[in-house]
């Protein structure tokens, strides 16, 4: 026996390549749900570019483009039942939108306001604490375990999550406790001006997955079928008691990190046309018109409809009159405690003096 060294020549798994020509097995996935998956991605860019297009006129909060991560976004959630549970960042709206939290919901929380999700929808808030989330998606995964419920959580974060705490004692957790989740990375390239490259050695962060005894995947995360593909697996896996599994999706960041950001001051203009290339939309569209699943007209209408349903949804949200300033205190602690009290009083008492109530 020689010695040898663990393999970490991971390739991205691909069902379609860039010009939308299958290269692996097609999921079985009806011509009417291929449909309903590629409007969801045109849902999520399109509200993207809506938010973007409301914060410049002081409509809205500072917010991160998903432009160009449509395919992971929509593929992730895809797979997911009603019972299953959803632990996001900022950045995946789109995979909100398909596990069921409204669009005007959505467009309220980005007027910066913290809107209550549906329950029923099973999504956690979006989370700003760098991979904590996959703390949280480890826990309801575990606390349905034990309650014997069929319930499957889905955690996910960015490249630059998987250099926290918080993401290796998730990992850690999930392994040692076989919690029926599925950890998801988004690898956009990008933690805002820290690349890759400088968040870890390892060669994948998939390879990551391996020390915590987690099998893990590499997926083309601008292919939607193969994103859809492999988190089914995945959850159908987590769901038949096999434990977790770690999924990374290649994928990349077309926008600045934020509405906050410039990043032509630290990334080279040629990355983001190479990736331009590979854009998700486009290759999903080949497919479908290639197939006859999709014709021009068809698709003109579909956008048509996507960005009617963006402006009634702005329109609703903006209709909603704002929470009231003290209002956050009541989803901190069923009981205040005195001190929580007195704040809350102070604050009332600071918003009259500006006139705010
Ligand atoms: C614990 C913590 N540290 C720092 C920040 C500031 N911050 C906001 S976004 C971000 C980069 C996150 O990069 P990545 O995980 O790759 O997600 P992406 O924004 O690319 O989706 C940082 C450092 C934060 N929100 N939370
Ligand atoms: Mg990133």
């Amino acid at each position: 026996m020689s010695i040898q060294q663990v393999d970490s020549g991971m390739v991205a798994y691909q069902v379609l390549d860039v010009e939308g020509n299958l290269v692996g097995e097609m999921p079985d996935l009806s011509a009417e749900r291929l449909l309903v998956l590629y409007r969801a991605m045109h849902l999520g860019r399109a509200f993207s570019n809506k938010i973007i297009a409301l914060q410049r006129q002081g409509r809205a909060t500072t917010f991160g483009s998903l432009m160009g991560q449509e395919a992971t976004a929509v593929g992730l959630a895809a797979p997911l039942q009603p019972q299953d549970w959803l632990a996001t960042s900022y950045r995946e709206i789109a995979s909100l939108l398909v596990k069921g939290v409204p669009l005007s919901t959505l467009v309220y929380s980005f007027r910066g306001f913290s809107p209550a999700y549906p329950k029923e929808a099973r999504c956690l808030p979006i989370q700003i604490v760098i991979g904590t989330q996959m703390l949280h998606a480890v826990g309801l995964a575990m606390a349905a375990k034990i309650a014997g419920d069929p319930a499957v959580s889905v955690g996910v974060c960015g490249d630059g999550a998987t250099s926290e705490g918080d993401f290796n004692e998730a990992l850690n957790f999930a392994g040692v406790f076989q919690a029926p989740v599925v950890l998801v990375v988004q690898n956009n390239g990008w933690a805002i001006s820290v690349p890759r490259s400088r968040q870890s050695a390892a060669p994948t962060l998939a390879a990551r997955g391996i020390g915590f005894g987690i099998p893990s995947f590499l997926v083309d995360g601008n292919d939607i079928l193969a994103v859809y593909s492999v988190m089914q697996r995945a959850i159908e896996r987590a769901r038949s008691g096999q434990g977790p599994t770690l999924v990374e999706t290649l994928t990349y960041r077309i926008g600045p990190h934020t509405t906050a950001d410039d990043a032509t001051r630290y990334r080279d203009a040629a990355e983001v046309e190479e990736w331009r290339a590979k854009d998700p939309l486009a290759r999903f569209r080949l497919f479908l018109l290639q197939r006859n699943l999709l014709d021009e007209e068809q698709d003109r209408q579909l956008i048509a409809g996507v960005e009617a349903e963006i402006n009634a949804a702005v329109a609703e949200a903006e209709a909603v009159p704002p929470p009231a300033p003290d209002e956050f205190f009541d989803y901190m602690a069923a009981d205040l405690s005195p001190r929580l009290q007195e704040q809350r009083a102070d604050l009332l008492r600071y918003s009259k003096q500006q006139g705010r109530s």
